[in-house]
């Protein structure tokens, strides 16, 4: 799985979302993942504008901005069609489908309505999946048009999504490719169908930290709260990463674009090295 191209995975995944990223990926060439960790509108759009050439997903967590509108949804989906790009909600669902189904869909965020993806706990079990199909079949937007992320593992330290339950997690996405586009995950290991997008949070170079804590062990530090950072190539070469979330690394850049430009380079540069015979 790991040593075949993105355009040959596309053509085996059974999720119409997941098809649609590989191939994304494979066109415009990047697996950068940029998640936008600030607290108001504009700064999210300018955001999406800056680096909007060089991503193939957008992350959002919109529940942090103090000034979520409509007006503002509508705008990053316009914003992802210029640049061509897709939106990713890391909402991070945790609850019974009934409950998740309301989060998804109603609410002040309207999150179905905008979000091409979002990311859901396997916690619940099936049934959280099941209540976001619930919500979509009754929104205006279809199916085919939307999909989830499953959490496995977390990048966070002493993260208690190990063993067992993220096995168990992996088990859920590949038996749900029905709604089931990706893992979040920081290793490949357990994941066998082609289709599923491994998506990497925790990336960032240790030129980028500002003397930030830097006492991971396998990369790049981490930032005295928990997170704990690889280098690009390492989670692309040792851990598996498809497609790569890189936040403040380039949020706190000087210059956002330039930087996201850069890891964009780095992280097809390691993924050219993967899949070279
Ligand atoms: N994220 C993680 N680790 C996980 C899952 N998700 O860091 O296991 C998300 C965070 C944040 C981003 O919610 O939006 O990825 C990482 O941001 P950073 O690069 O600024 O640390």
């Amino acid at each position: 799985r790991l040593k075949t191209t993105f355009e040959a995975r596309a053509e085996k995944s059974s999720n119409a979302m997941s098809a649609k990223i590989l191939r994304l990926i494979a066109s415009k060439q990047t697996t950068l993942c940029v998640a936008a960790d600030v607290s108001n509108a504009d700064k999210v759009l300018e955001l999406a504008n800056a680096v909007g050439p060089y991503i193939c997903i957008f992350k959002t967590h919109v529940d942090a901005l103090s000034d979520f509108s409509k007006k503002f949804a509508q705008e990053l989906q316009q914003l992802a069609k210029v640049h061509n790009f897709l939106i990713m909600e890391d909402r991070k669902f945790g609850d019974i489908g009934h409950t998740a189904s309301l989060q998804y869909g109603a609410g002040c965020f309207q999150i179905a309505d905008w979000a091409d993806l979002v990311t859901v706990h396997a916690i619940p079990g099936p049934g959280i999946i099941d209540g976001l199909i619930n919500c979509l079949e009754n929104s205006k937007s279809q199916l085919k048009d939307r999909a989830c992320f499953i959490v496995a593992e977390m990048s966070s330290k002493d993260t208690l999504a190990t063993g067992s339950y993220q096995s168990a997690a992996i088990k859920l996405a590949e038996s749900r490719e029905d709604f089931v586009a990706g893992i979040v995950s920081q290793s490949a290991s357990g994941i066998s169908l082609p289709g599923l997008v491994q998506l990497t949070p925790g990336v960032r170079t240790s030129s980028s930290q500002n003397g930030k804590d830097k006492n991971g062990t396998s990369g790049s530090g981490g930032d005295g709260l928990g997170q704990q950072y690889n280098s690009p190539d390492h989670v692309v070469l040792e851990r598996g990463a498809d497609v790569a979330v890189v936040g403040r690394g380039i949020t706190e850049a000087d210059n956002p674009s330039d930087a996201a430009k850069l890891y964009r380079d780095l992280l097809w540069k390691a993924y050219e090295q993967r899949v070279a015979v």
